[in-house]
């Protein structure tokens, strides 16, 4: 097994990773910027190194300082975490050529799902359903021939995106061709990736994404779903595991899809296929994240599956610890992103200093955070500060649990979602399961 592995991520992913390290023997390198010197990752770690100014780009997005570090420290492998370098095709490139083991996929599998109409063109290819749109890249005059076809709305997406930015619907051929000028102005801002394609506006889809784990030896199996369609502003706010929408045939359908794409592109380590499925079950190909997601606990908690002792195990050329059939979901699982945000100012981000903090506990509860009283949250970085992760036996025990450790969780000196969390646990409909992604805006206006 590896003796030492640098975490070049921060915040509550960096000590999540560091955890399962230290559980299995493997000793920790934390990369720290001047405004993290404080932090839980830094001082977690058995070693720490600084690589430069608060802001992303002097550090956690610095590839040089942070190759250097593992250099310095001689470390073995890099894990990622999620968001800065997690699915940067250079970063993984680099390590492998600098004989350091990026614990995640490969270059070119990084090329291959950053490239939202490769990956399109490729599930159509072998008859994973997507939505109807454009074979390719289109121009607005293309777009709107398909449009005449397949009809309004639609869509418009940028290749180079993901997260909802770019998107944009259009109701009518006016539209279409406004909403591509703008896109593709975005797009080239935003990604330095001009091309656009096209899709059937799917109404009121739930979101729902598969993990899937692959190994160096062609091992494949999917860890089952992730209902993740409470969100706002694109950002994910709840998930749960499994999704209340779910079936059993839907599901057999949805991971044989899933780990089609796995296979597809030689997928090494974990991942995600995400989908978007419509109010009669039809399913439709959506994207590959390749990296550990925010929201893998719920999967974990289901699982009883360690995803980064996974993840470490294959990234050293291990085999998969046990085949589809040892896996088996058991109970429910739920989680909350607490945000440092202020929900009385448009959520606007509210970093600060923590003066006092209670964390919730008990059976069946898990809190992954960095907060720490005293500790003081820096403006640079994403605003969210906990992940409050519930198991219960079925759905129901699961919200009472949620609702009872919410309210046991103080965190005095900097507002957070953990009111509006508050109030979607109290939803009539949250609690039947009626949800999809509009969920947000239309009870909550957000
Ligand atoms: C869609 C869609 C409806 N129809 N595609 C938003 C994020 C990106 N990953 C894909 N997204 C969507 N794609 C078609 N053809 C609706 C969304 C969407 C959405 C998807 C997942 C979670 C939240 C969402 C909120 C609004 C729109």
């Amino acid at each position: 097994m590896f003796n030492k592995i640098l975490v070049a991520n921060r915040g509550e992913i960096a000590v999540r990773v560091m955890r399962t390290c230290r559980e299995m023997g493997i000793k920790t390198v934390a990369v720290y910027s001047d405004a993290d010197r404080s932090s839980l990752h830094t001082a977690y770690a058995d070693e720490a190194v600084n690589i430069g100014p608060p802001l992303a780009r002097k550090s956690y997005l610095n590839m040089g300082s942070i190759i250097e570090a593992a250099r310095k420290t001689g470390v073995e492998a890099i894990h990622p975490g999620y968001g800065f370098l997690a699915e940067n095709e250079q970063f993984s490139q680099t390590c492998a050529d600098s004989g350091i083991k990026f614990i995640g996929p490969s270059a070119l599998t990084h090329r291959m799902a950053g490239d939202k109409i490769e990956s399109r063109r490729l599930a159509c290819k072998n008859g994973i359903p997507i939505s109807p749109g454009s074979e390719g890249a289109v121009t607005a005059e293309e777009a709107q021939k398909i449009a005449s076809t397949i009809g309004y709305p639609i869509i418009i997406k940028a290749s180079g995106g993901g997260g909802g930015r770019g998107m944009r619907v259009a109701n009518n051929d006016t539209e279409l061709a406004n909403f591509i000028k703008l896109s593709r102005g975005e797009a080239i801002a935003a990604f330095g990736n001009p091309n656009l394609f096209i899709e059937k506006y799917i109404v009121e889809p739930h979101h729902i994404e598969f993990q899937i784990l692959g190994d160096q030896f062609g091992n494949y199996v999917h860890v089952g779903e992730r209902e993740c369609s409470i969100q706002k502003r694109y950002q994910k706010l709840i998930e749960e595991s499994p999704s209340p929408f779910m079936d059993g045939t839907l599901r057999q359908r949805m991971a044989g899809a899933a780990i089609s794409i796995a296979r597809l592109v030689n997928y090494e380590g974990a991942g995600t296929v995400e989908f978007l499925v419509d109010r009669y079950r039809n399913f439709y190909f959506n994207e590959v994240n390749s990296r550990l997601q925010v929201e893998h606990p719920v999967t974990e908690m289901v699982m009883g599956i360690d995803l980064v002792r996974q993840q470490i195990i294959i990234a050293y050329g291990g085999k998969l610890e046990f085949t589809q059939a040892d896996i088996q979901s058991r109970g429910w699982a739920m989680e909350c992103r607490i945000n440092a945000e202020d929900p009385a100012a448009n959520f606007a981000p509210c970093p600060g200093k923590i003066d006092h903090i209670i964390f919730p506990g008990g059976f069946g509860v898990r809190v992954d955070t960095h907060l720490y009283g005293g500790y003081e949250v820096p403006p640079f970085y994403d605003s969210l500060v906990a992940k409050l992760v519930v198991w219960a036996n079925d759905r129901l025990t699961a919200i009472s649990r949620m609702k009872r450790a919410l309210g046991e969780f103080q965190i005095g000196g900097i507002k957070t979602t953990i009111p509006l969390h508050q109030r979607i646990m109290d939803d009539e409909d949250f609690i039947k399961g009626n949800i999809n992604t509009h969920f947000t805006r239309d009870k909550f206006a957000i």
